[in-house]
């Protein structure tokens, strides 16, 4: 059969370039790709770096969906399935709220990984039999596939080592498509994964899970075996790995040079009330001393709009990034993702204000906020950015260990302050030799 797999193109936020289009390859569709070619003629397209082909006759389109992207592909889909395709919707937004997906907009809804269902798809398609709902069920860590790596064409972007150790994660956050039930958390066996940082052929890696350190006991084991490879690597975790000195220790030696940390809020209240239960504001500070003590470098993650959230929260927000010197900050409107209990108890509260699910990316408000008008919320939330990033904030922040300087100033000016001109020059000497420059630098200052 001839297969081809869609990556709708995402919706950039007012302070994206089109770095953020050229940042990753996308992994899901790489790994159905590994689970079906050898058996089938398999293409892949990303509409984020190319233009999607419509003139082709595949047998099967399989589309990758996050909440955000679901009405870009409901479109792709009609193209498909008006010149005879069967159209097969997967992927995070699918498994977190298939019911909520119109009824008519897909052949086939996939809830959960692709290497439980897709075999299972491709012969009943073949036999006639197909069904409109395949379910996975609970995946072993040996069951995970290797993404086809070989498939990617890296000229096309800035990292192409990413990997993940694990699926899903095992806290429960209300706002995170992780609390609704169809996600499970499970590691990959460490051989596994080690192998595939061999087939990057980088020792610059980037762990994309969503929890690096979602079973400390599997993190440990894993650094410990990665630590002859050399390897510069990247992570996210949650906070409650900070109070963990052996792990951090192991970070260190392992080649760890950021974490990503879902801080979310300064204030107590707020974090409770989405039962972010791991994260406790008090513990923030010390955890924060304790990774750039030992010189790894953060990105914070932050969500405004949360119920204890008023408009004095950005300015206090911004003044505590900077007194702490996070080195980068990623911030996000509160967003009720469907399927997940945000979105129950917003629902129920007749909170929300738009079912635009294209608004869905985190840089929309689309409920009613309690602390702050809708407005207030999507100004302060700008203005966090202007201010994080702003120069002299910029030269505030600036890391007190002299070895991180090259990377953070790399971030911090060639990726957000002036994103549009590092772009310009990506076009002309390929995202994927800038990602490198980017590595090379930051390896000899
Ligand atoms: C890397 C990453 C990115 C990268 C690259 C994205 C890319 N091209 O793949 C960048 C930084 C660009 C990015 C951007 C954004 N991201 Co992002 N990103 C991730 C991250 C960390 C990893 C994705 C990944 O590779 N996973 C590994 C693969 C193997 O897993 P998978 O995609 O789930 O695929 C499996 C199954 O879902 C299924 N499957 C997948 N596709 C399909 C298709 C079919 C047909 C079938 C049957 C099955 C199937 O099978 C696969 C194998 O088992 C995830 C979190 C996570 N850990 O998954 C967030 C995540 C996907 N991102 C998210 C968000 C919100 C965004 C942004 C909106 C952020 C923003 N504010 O701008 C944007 C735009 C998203 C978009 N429209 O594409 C959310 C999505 C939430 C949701 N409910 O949809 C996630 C889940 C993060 C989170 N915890 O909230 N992202
Ligand atoms: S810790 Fe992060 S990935 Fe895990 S459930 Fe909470 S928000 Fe989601």
């Amino acid at each position: 059969m001839y297969i081809k797999l869609v990556q709708p193109r995402m919706i950039k936020r007012p302070m994206d370039t089109d770095l953020k289009l050229h940042m990753a390859p996308p992994l899901g569709l790489l790994t159905i790709a590994g689970i079906l070619r050898g058996k089938h003629r398999v293409v892949l397209e990303n509409e984020n770096i190319e233009r999607i082909c419509y003139d082709d006759k595949p047998d099967i389109v399989g589309i990758s969906v996050t909440v955000d992207s679901l009405p870009r592909a409901v479109k792709i889909a009609k193209r498909f399935r008006e010149r005879g395709a069967i159209v097969v919707a997967g992927g995070i937004h699918i498994s977190t709220a298939y019911e909520t997906v119109p009824e008519d907009a897909f052949d086939v809804l996939c809830v959960g990984a692709a290497e439980g269902t897709w075999d299972r798809i491709v012969s009943d398609a073949e036999n006639g039999t197909l069904k409109k709902l395949y379910y996975c069920g609970r995946l072993s860590g040996g069951e995970i596939v290797s993404p086809a790596y070989d498939m990617i064409d890296r000229s096309k972007y800035l990292y192409t080592s990413v990997i993940h150790t694990s699926r899903g994660c095992p806290f429960r956050c209300d706002f995170c498509y992780n609390s609704a039930d169809a996600h499970q958390f499970v590691n990959r066996p460490v051989p596994d994964v080690i192998r595939e940082i061999k087939m990057t052929s980088s020792r610059h890696i980037m762990f994309i899970d969503d929890n690096f350190a979602g079973n400390p006991k599997w993190t440990k084991e894993f650094l410990k075996a990665i630590m002859p490879m050399k390897l510069k690597w990247q992570a996210a975790v949650s906070i409650n790995a900070a109070k963990d000195p052996e792990l951090l220790d192991l970070m260190r030696r392992s080649g760890c040079q950021s974490l990503f940390i879902g801080f979310e809020s300064i204030n107590n209240e707020s974090v409770k009330n989405v039962h972010k239960v791991q994260n406790s504001t008090k513990e923030y500070e010390k955890a924060i001393r304790e990774i750039h003590r030992r010189g790894i470098m953060i990105n914070g993650s932050f969500v405004f709009g949360l119920d204890g959230d008023t408009a004095e929260t950005f300015d206090a927000t911004v003044k505590w990034i900077v007194k702490n010197r996070i080195e980068t900050v990623t911030s996000h409107i509160l967003t009720p993702y469907p399927g997940t209990a945000l979105y129950d108890r917003m629902s129920s509260e007749g909170r929300i204000t738009s079912h635009d699910l294209s608004k869905y990316n985190t840089a929309n408000v689309v409920f009613r906020p309690l602390g702050m008008s809708a407005e207030e919320l999507y100004n302060g939330y700008l203005k966090v950015y202007r201010d994080v990033y702003s120069l002299k904030n910029i030269y505030r922040r600036l890391p007190r260990t002299r070895s991180q300087r090259v990377p953070y100033l790399l971030f911090n000016l060639l990726y957000r302050k002036y994103g549009r001109f590092t772009d310009g020059v990506c076009k002309f000497i390929t995202y994927q030799r800038m990602g490198r420059i980017g590595e090379v630098l930051a390896k000899y200052m």
